[in-house]
C-alpha cells in the first residue's frame, strides 16, 4: 500500500527500538493493538533497567554510600522529568505510585477520613473501575453520597445532567481524561470549571491520556492527576499521582512504614513532608529512573506529532472497519477520540472474534475492558478493541482488517 499520509515519523526507526515488534505469535508476524491495556517498551527504557541493576542498585535516601546516593540522584532526577512533563510546580507534587489504581486508592482511602454523611462526590458512567470502586469504599466508610453523570449512545458524558449534580455539598468530582473502552477524549477542561465553580475538587485518571496528550496540570487547574508507566512505554508497577500541593498536604497519609515520617515514637508518630508522606517503604526504584527515560523516548519524537500519526491510524482503522459490513462501533466521537476503536461483528462474540484473530498473530483485547457500566448501556457483554499505538502502521491495519473479515466469515 502507498503511504499518503503526512506525518513526519520515521515509522521503521521507531519500529526498531521496540524489539519485541519482530516476534512471531502462532506463527505469524505480531500486529499488537493492546496498547490500551499495556504499550510495549524500547529498548532505551529496557537497558536503563538492566544498566540500574548492573550498575546502580541500591536503596534509596537511606546510606551515605556513594551508591545509595547515585540511585536516589537518579530517581530523584526521574522525578523532575515528570514533574516538567506535567508542568507541575513542584516536583515535591510528583508521588511515585505503582500506578493509576494505587493513585486514586491513595486519594480516595485519604478523604475517607475527611468527608462525611452530608458530603456529596460525582463519578461518570464512563469510569474504568478502577475510578469508581475506591470511591464506593470511600463512600461506605464516610456515608457520603455517590451521583453518576450518564453517557450518551455516542459515548460522551453528559455535561447538562453535570451541571444538575454539581451543588454546594459537592466535595469531589473522579472522572476520566480518556475513556479506556471507548477512547472518547472528555473535555476536561470545562468539567474542572464546573467542579471548581461549586468549590469541588477534582481527580482526572489520566492512564489513557497519558500516552497520547500531554496535559499541563497548572494550565488545566487539576487537583488529582493519576497515570501508569506501563501504557506509556514504561514498565509496569510504577506510575505517579500528581497533587496540588495544599491539597497534598491537606490529605492524610496512605500506608504506614519507613521513609513516610518525621520521628516516631510510640505516643505519637510525626509525618514526613511531601512526597516522603505518601511513599511508605522500597519503591520501584528501578522503575520510577526508567520511567523517566520512557518520557524522554516519547518527548523525542513528540507528542503533536504521535497524536496526528495515531489519529490518522484511527481514521484508517475506522473507514475499513465500516467497510466490512455488520459492525457496531462503540464510542463514534471520532474527533474526539484517541486511537481506540471498540466494536462488534453483529451476531458474534468479542471474544470469538479475539480468539480467531489471536491465530493470525493479531493482539486485541476482548470483552468489558474492566468498564462494566458502559457495557450495561450498550446492553451488551463487551466489545472487540483494537487500541493503536505510534510504532503501528496501516499495513498491520490491513492484516487486521482481513483478519476481522476471515473470522466473520468463520462464524457467520
Ligand atoms: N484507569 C483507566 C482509564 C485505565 O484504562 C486503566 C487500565 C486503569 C485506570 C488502571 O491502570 P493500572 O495501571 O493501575 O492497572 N486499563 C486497562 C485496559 O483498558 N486494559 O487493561 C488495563
Amino acid at each position: 500500500m502507498q503511504d499518503t499520509s503526512k506525518h513526519t515519523l520515521d515509522i521503521n526507526a521507531i519500529r526498531a527500538d521496540f524489539p519485541i515488534l519482530q516476534r512471531k505469535i502462532n506463527g505469524k508476524p505480531l500486529v499488537y493493538f493492546d496498547n490500551a491495556a499495556t504499550s510495549q517498551t524500547p529498548q532505551q527504557v529496557i537497558d536503563a533497567i538492566v544498566n540500574y541493576y548492573t550498575n546502580d542498585n541500591a536503596n534509596i535516601h537511606r546510606g551515605v554510600h556513594t551508591l545509595s546516593q547515585i540511585a536516589t540522584d537518579a530517581y530523584e532526577q526521574a522525578r523532575e522529568k515528570i514533574r516538567a512533563h506535567f508542568n507541575a510546580q513542584h516536583a515535591h507534587e510528583i508521588i511515585f505510585t505503582a500506578g493509576t489504581t494505587h493513585g486514586i486508592n491513595l486519594v480516595a482511602s485519604g478523604y475517607s477520613q475527611l468527608l462525611n454523611d452530608r458530603d456529596e462526590v460525582i463519578v461518570s458512567a464512563m469510569e474504568h473501575h478502577s475510578n469508581i470502586v475506591p470511591w464506593q469504599m470511600m463512600c461506605e466508610k464516610t456515608g457520603a453520597q455517590l451521583k453518576v453523570i450518564p453517557m450518551t449512545e455516542q459515548g460522551e458524558l453528559d455535561l447538562d445532567t453535570f451541571d444538575s449534580l454539581l451543588n454546594d455539598r459537592t466535595k469531589l468530582v473522579f472522572i476520566n481524561h480518556v475513556s479506556n473502552a471507548l477512547g472518547t477524549v472528555n473535555p476536561i477542561q470545562e468539567i474542572i470549571d464546573k467542579t471548581h465553580a461549586v468549590g469541588a475538587k477534582i481527580l482526572i485518571d489520566g492512564a489513557q491520556a497519558a500516552p497520547h496528550i500531554k496535559a499541563d496540570v497548572q494550565a488545566l487547574d487539576i487537583d488529582f492527576y493519576t497515570v501508569s508507566a506501563h501504557k506509556m512505554c514504561g514498565p509496569t508497577g510504577v506510575g505517579v499521582l500528581y497533587g496540588k500541593e495544599e491539597l497534598l498536604e491537606a490529605l492524610p497519609p496512605y500506608q504506614g512504614g519507613g521513609e513516610m515520617i518525621a520521628e516516631v515514637n510510640f505516643d505519637k508518630t510525626t509525618y514526613a513532608g511531601l512526597p516522603h508522606k505518601f511513599e511508605a517503604g522500597t519503591p520501584n526504584i528501578s522503575g520510577g529512573i526508567a520511567f523517566g527515560v520512557a518520557l524522554d523516548y516519547m518527548n523525542a519524537i513528540g507528542f503533536e506529532e504521535i497524536a496526528d500519526y495515531e489519529m490518522e491510524l484511527l481514521i484508517y482503522a475506522t473507514g475499513q472497519l465500516k467497510d466490512i459490513g455488520d459492525i457496531r462501533i462503540y464510542g463514534t466521537s471520532v474527533e474526539r477520540k484517541t486511537a481506540v476503536v471498540s466494536f462488534n461483528v453483529n451476531g458474534t462474540h468479542s471474544y470469538d472474534i479475539g480468539t480467531l484473530l489471536d491465530k493470525m498473530g493479531i493482539a486485541v483485547r476482548t470483552g468489558h475492558h474492566c468498564a462494566q457500566p458502559i457495557m450495561k448501556f450498550y446492553k451488551i457483554p463487551g466489545t472487540v478493541r483494537a487500541s493503536f499505538s505510534f510504532y503501528n502502521t496501516k499495513e498491520e491495519i490491513d492484516l487486521f482488517i482481513d483478519g476481522v473479515k476471515k473470522a466473520k466469515s468463520m462464524l457467520l
